[in-house]
């Protein structure tokens, strides 16, 4: 708004200034006469509307450029990763959106994926010592069994090593595998057996599978049961879970098992699961590679071997 103040000796003559010096649409906000003079103060509103000129108009935002993430996001949500996991993977998809300049969904998961989590192949990449480890029921034994098979299959001398005396029958289940299978089986009590007997006879052995007791994790007193025996080994500790688990349950137990000493997970039951929210999530918050899934109670069957292309096809189908 213009102000301006005009003096006149009369009306008309004031009149005549403002229309010369401000235009018509100048409004008087006030007027007085001061020893015979005309004073008035005069308002000109200068708001003016926006003129966009066809060549000045704003450049239009290209959607294309813009990665949406939303059916990504509800895909994760979906399978029920945990909050903090979804924000890492999601973070990984963006930058992978940039690195690459690629949108579909299925390359940009698969690397994000490689990007976040370790792929552990059961045969190339661990050593042949593995001792697994989970809750009663979370398929232990099933998964010894079958990577046995395999193991047998690809020409690997295997012994199977039972130290689970606390489960009536448990022993004479592998033990009857292992038979089967013409595989060497022993049972150790005791930590230092174990740890003795593999430091003795261990060279002899492409695969040595050692099982443990199913623990209650959230019981203290269960954890000894387990303990010595992971501790006096230096090999692959892997633990199995039952992939169609609450995520928030499998998590917190799995976060004591890596206090134990699990440095990679088996998921079991993937053929019962649609939701693999608690692989991602356990893989994550716990720091564990993920080493195979078992997809049947079929011994015959094995182990699926899971990667970034694996996993990526799961979370999105
Ligand atoms: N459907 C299905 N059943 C499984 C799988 N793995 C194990 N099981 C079953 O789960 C039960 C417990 O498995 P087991 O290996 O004995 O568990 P452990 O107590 O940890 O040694 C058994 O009945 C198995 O047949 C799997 O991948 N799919
Ligand atoms: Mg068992």
């Amino acid at each position: 708004m213009k102000i301006k103040n005009i003096t006149a000796s009369t009306m008309p003559e004031a009149l005549s200034r403002i229309k010369s010096e401000l235009g018509d649409d100048a409004v008087i906000l006030s007027s007085e006469t001061i020893a015979g003079q005309l004073h008035l103060t005069v308002a000109l509103d200068e708001t003016t509307d926006f003129d966009f000129a066809e060549d000045e108009s704003i450049k239009e935002i290209d959607t294309k450029a813009y990665f949406d993430e939303t059916s990504l996001r509800e895909a994760l949500e979906y399978h029920g990763v945990l909050d903090l996991v979804q924000y890492h993977i999601l973070s990984s998809c963006r930058e992978v959106n940039r690195q690459y300049n690629r949108a579909d969904d299925l390359f940009v998961m698969q690397k994000a994926l490689q990007k976040n989590f370790r792929f552990k192949s059961l045969f190339s990449e661990m050593t042949p010592v593995k001792i697994f480890m989970g809750t009663p029921g979370s398929g232990k034994s099933t998964a010894i069994a079958k990577i046995a098979t395999q193991a047998k299959l690809k020409g690997i001398k295997t012994t199977i090593i039972s130290t689970d005396n606390t489960r009536a029958g448990a022993n004479k289940q592998l033990e009857a595998f292992a038979d089967i299978l013409a595989v060497d089986f022993s049972f150790y009590k005791e930590a230092r057996e174990l740890f003795r007997h593999i430091k003795n006879h261990g060279e002899e052995y492409g695969c040595i599978l050692i099982d443990t007791p199913g623990i209650n994790p959230f019981v203290k007193a269960e954890l000894d049961k387990v303990y010595p025996f992971v501790d006096s080994l230096k090999c692959d500790k892997v633990l199995t879970f039952d992939a169609g688990r609450n995520v928030y349950e499998a998590v917190e137990a799995a976060e004591i098992f890596a206090e134990l000493g699990a440095t990679s997970i088996l998921p079991t039951r993937l053929d019962l699961t649609r939701r693999i929210g608690s692989i991602l999530s356990i893989a994550d918050c716990c720091n564990m590679a993920i080493s195979g899934a078992s997809v049947s109670a079929s011994i015959a069957k094995g182990l699926a071997e899971l990667d970034s292309a694996s996993l990526a096809k799961l979370v999105l189908s």
